[in-house]
C-alpha cells in the first residue's frame, strides 16, 4: 500500500461530519500533529457541528471550493442510537419499550411511530454522512483529479467494516487513533501496518481493531496555530457551559464486557506528559476557557495510574488556573485522600462512574474489575474533602445473572451513595447495554446462537434492535415496564423514579449484601444471561 509523497503541495481539509456541538478534538489533535510534522502544509478544518442541517451540504461545497484541498479527512464521531435520553431521534430507550412491553395497544402504536421516526432519523443521517462525503469528494476533484479521502472518528472506528461498502473506492478507513497512519501516508511511506484498509484494494484484517496502537509523544497543541486554520474556533469559545475537550492518556486496561473503548485505544495505557497537558489547558484557558473535559477513556484507569493523576493536577494547582471545573469518567475504586482532595481543588465539578450494578457478585461477574466497598469508601474521602457537586452514576440492569436479590442490592448501593453525596447530587443515569461489535458480549450473543457472526449492527430492523438492547428474559419484561412507568410519571426524572419504583416493588437488601460476592459465585464460570 504505497503511495507517492503527498506531503509536498499537499492541501489537508479536516471535516467533522454533522454532530451534535461537541469540540471537534479528535480532528483538532490531527492537524495539531501534522503541523508539527510538516510545517508547510497548508490545512483547514471544517465543523459541520456548527452548520445548521440545510446548509451543510452549500456549505461544505463553499469550504472545498475556497480551499481546493488535495486531501480530505473526516471525522465521524458517533452512530450510536441506543441513548438512555432524548437524541437527535426522540428516546430510542422509550420507543422500544413501549413496543415490547406495552400492554395497551394505543402505547404500543406510539412506540412504534417514534421507532419509525427514530429509524428514519438514524438512516437520513448515515446516507447524509455518506453522501456528504461522496459530495465532497466529488466537489474537491473539480481542483485536484487526485484527491484522496480517509475517514476516521470514534464511529468509524466501531463500524468500520460494515462502512466498507458504502464509501467511495479509494477512500482510507482508519479504526482508532489517526496520527501515525496521517504521518506515513504524507511522508510516503507503506501505511499497511496501521489500523486501516482502503476500500475497494483490500479487506480489513481480521480483529483489526484489536490490534495495538502506534505509541506517540504527545505534546500541547498549539492552539495558537489551530485558530489560524478554523475559522469558526470561537464558536466554541462563545458559550460558558461548553466543556472543552483535552486528552491526559490513551487506553483502558480493563476488560468490562460490553466496553469497546479498551479495543479502540488499546489496553495499554499512555500518559500525556503533565507539563503538556497544562500547556495546552492554559492556551485554551487563556482563550477564555473555564470548563475542560478529560477525555480519557478513564482518568484514573488502575491504582498504578494514581500518581500520574496527583502529578497532573497538582501541577494544574502551581499553574494558578484556580476558577476552571473539569469532569471526566472516574474508576473511584482508584482514588486516595490525597487525590481528592486536589480533584476539588482543581475544580472537578462532575464525575460519572460507570459502575453498572451495585452488585458486588454482578461487578465481578460482568469483568468489571471493581471493589465496590473501595468505591465507597473513596466516596466518603471525596466527600470528606469538600466535593459537593454532581455524580452521574452509570447502572445498567440486566446485563448478566440479575435477580430479585442483585436489583435489591443495587438499591441499597445506590441509597449508600445518597446518603454519602446527598441525594440531589447523585444522578442514576439508567442505561440498557446497547450490545456493541468487538465486545466480549458480542462474542457471547455469538456462542449462544444470539447472533449470527456477519450480521451487520448497523442494520436496525426490529428483530435485530431488540437483540442488540440488551434486556432479557426472564426479568426483560419487568424491567421494561418499571421503565415505562416512570417515563410516564417522572419523566424528567426518569433514573431517580426507576430506582423509586424499584424499590417500592422490591425493596432493599443489607448494604453489606451488595458489598460481599459469596466465594461459591467467584468461583463458578462466569455466565451471560440469556437474551429471549
Ligand atoms: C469523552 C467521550 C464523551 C464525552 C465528551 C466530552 C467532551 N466535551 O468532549 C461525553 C460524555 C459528553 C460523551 C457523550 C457521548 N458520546 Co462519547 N465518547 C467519549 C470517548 C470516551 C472519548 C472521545 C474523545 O474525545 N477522545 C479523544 C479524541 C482525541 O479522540 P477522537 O475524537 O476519537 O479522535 C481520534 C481518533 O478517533 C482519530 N480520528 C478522528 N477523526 C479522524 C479522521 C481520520 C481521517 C483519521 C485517520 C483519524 C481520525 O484520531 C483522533 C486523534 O487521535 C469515546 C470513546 C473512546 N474511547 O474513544 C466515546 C464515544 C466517541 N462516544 C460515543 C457516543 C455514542 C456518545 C453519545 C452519543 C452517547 C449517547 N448515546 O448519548 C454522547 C453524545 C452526546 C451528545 N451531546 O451528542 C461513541 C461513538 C461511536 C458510536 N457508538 O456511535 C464512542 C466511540 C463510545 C462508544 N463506543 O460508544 N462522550
Ligand atoms: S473501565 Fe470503563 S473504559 Fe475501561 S473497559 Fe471498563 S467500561 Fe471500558
Amino acid at each position: 500500500m504505497k503511495i507517492k509523497e503527498l506531503a509536498m503541495d499537499c492541501r489537508i481539509l479536516y471535516v467533522r461530519l454533522p454532530c451534535n456541538p461537541i469540540f471537534p478534538i479528535g480532528v483538532v489533535y490531527l492537524a495539531d500533529h501534522v503541523h508539527k510534522l510538516f510545517p508547510g502544509i497548508e490545512q483547514r478544518i471544517f465543523d459541520l457541528g456548527t452548520i445548521p442541517p440545510l446548509d451543510y451540504a452549500s456549505a461544505l461545497e463553499n469550504c472545498i471550493d475556497e480551499f481546493k484541498p488535495s486531501l480530505l479527512i473526516y471525522s465521524w464521531r458517533d452512530i450510536h442510537i441506543f441513548a438512555p435520553v432524548g437524541g437527535r431521534g426522540g428516546n430510542p430507550l422509550q420507543y422500544s419499550f413501549e413496543i415490547f412491553y406495552a400492554k395497551n395497544p394505543l402505547v404500543k402504536l406510539h412506540g412504534a411511530l417514534g421507532g419509525l421516526q427514530m429509524l428514519k432519523s438514524f438512516y437520513t443521517e448515515l446516507w447524509q454522512n455518506q453522501s456528504l462525503i461522496k459530495r465532497g469528494l466529488k466537489r474537491a476533484q473539480q481542483y485536484n483529479k487526485d484527491v484522496r479521502v480517509i475517514v476516521g472518528g470514534g464511529a468509524v472506528s466501531i463500524y468500520y467494516e460494515q462502512l466498507n461498502k458504502s464509501l467511495p473506492k479509494g477512500s482510507i478507513v482508519s479504526v482508532g487513533e489517526g496520527e501515525a497512519l496521517l504521518e506515513k501516508l504524507l511522508s510516503g511511506q507503506d501505511f499497511s501496518d496501521e489500523r486501516c484498509y482502503v476500500v475497494g484494494e483490500n479487506q480489513p484484517r481480521q480483529r483489526l481493531i484489536h490490534e495495538a496502537p502506534t505509541a506517540l509523544e504527545k505534546t500541547a497543541c498549539n492552539y495558537e496555530y489551530i485558530e489560524s486554520i478554523w475559522p469558526d474556533f470561537n464558536y466554541y469559545l462563545q458559550e460558558s457551559d461548553f466543556y472543552i475537550g483535552v486528552q491526559t492518556k490513551r487506553g483502558c486496561p480493563h476488560n468490562c464486557c460490553y466496553c469497546v473503548y479498551t479495543v479502540v485505544e488499546g489496553k495499554q495505557v499512555r500518559i500525556n506528559p503533565a507539563d503538556e497537558v497544562v500547556a495546552e489547558m492554559r492556551q485554551l484557558y487563556d482563550r477564555g476557557i473555564r470548563n475542560f473535559w478529560f477525555t480519557d477513556a478513564q482518568f484514573i484507569p488502575a491504582k498504578r495510574f494514581i500518581d500520574d493523576a496527583v502529578e497532573l493536577l497538582q501541577k494544574i494547582v502551581d499553574s494558578g488556573m484556580t476558577d476552571i471545573h473539569w469532569a471526566a469518567y472516574i474508576r473511584a475504586d482508584n482514588l486516595t485522600p490525597k487525590l481528592c482532595e486536589l480533584m476539588v481543588k482543581t475544580g472537578m465539578n462532575y464525575f460519572e462512574i460507570g459502575i453498572t450494578s451495585g452488585s458486588q457478585e454482578l461487578v465481578r461477574k460482568m469483568r468489571m474489575g471493581y471493589n465496590l466497598r473501595t468505591v465507597l469508601q473513596n466516596c466518603r474521602d471525596l466527600k470528606a474533602a469538600g466535593f459537593n457537586d454532581l455524580v452521574s452514576v452509570n447502572y445498567s440492569f440486566n446485563v448478566i445473572d440479575e435477580r430479585i436479590e442483585t436489583i435489591r442490592q443495587t438499591i441499597a448501593y445506590h441509597r449508600e451513595l445518597e446518603r454519602i453525596f446527598g441525594a440531589d447530587k447523585v444522578e442514576p443515569a439508567i442505561f440498557f447495554i446497547g450490545l456493541q461489535p468487538h465486545t466480549h458480549l458480542e462474542e457471547y450473543a455469538f456462542k449462544e446462537d444470539i447472533l449470527k457472526p456477519g450480521y451487520n449492527p448497523m442494520l436496525l430492523l426490529p428483530w435485530t434492535a431488540r437483540k442488540l438492547l440488551w434486556n432479557p428474559e426472564p426479568l426483560g419484561s419487568f424491567f421494561g415496564k418499571v421503565c415505562l412507568q416512570a417515563m410516564r410519571e417522572n419523566p424528567n426524572d426518569f433514573g431517580r423514579e426507576v430506582m423509586n419504583i424499584l424499590e417500592a416493588k422490591l425493596g432493599c437488601a443489607p448494604l453489606e449484601e451488595a458489598l460481599t460476592a459469596p466465594i461459591e459465585q467467584q468461583s463458578k464460570p462466569k455466565q451471560l444471561a440469556k437474551i429471549s
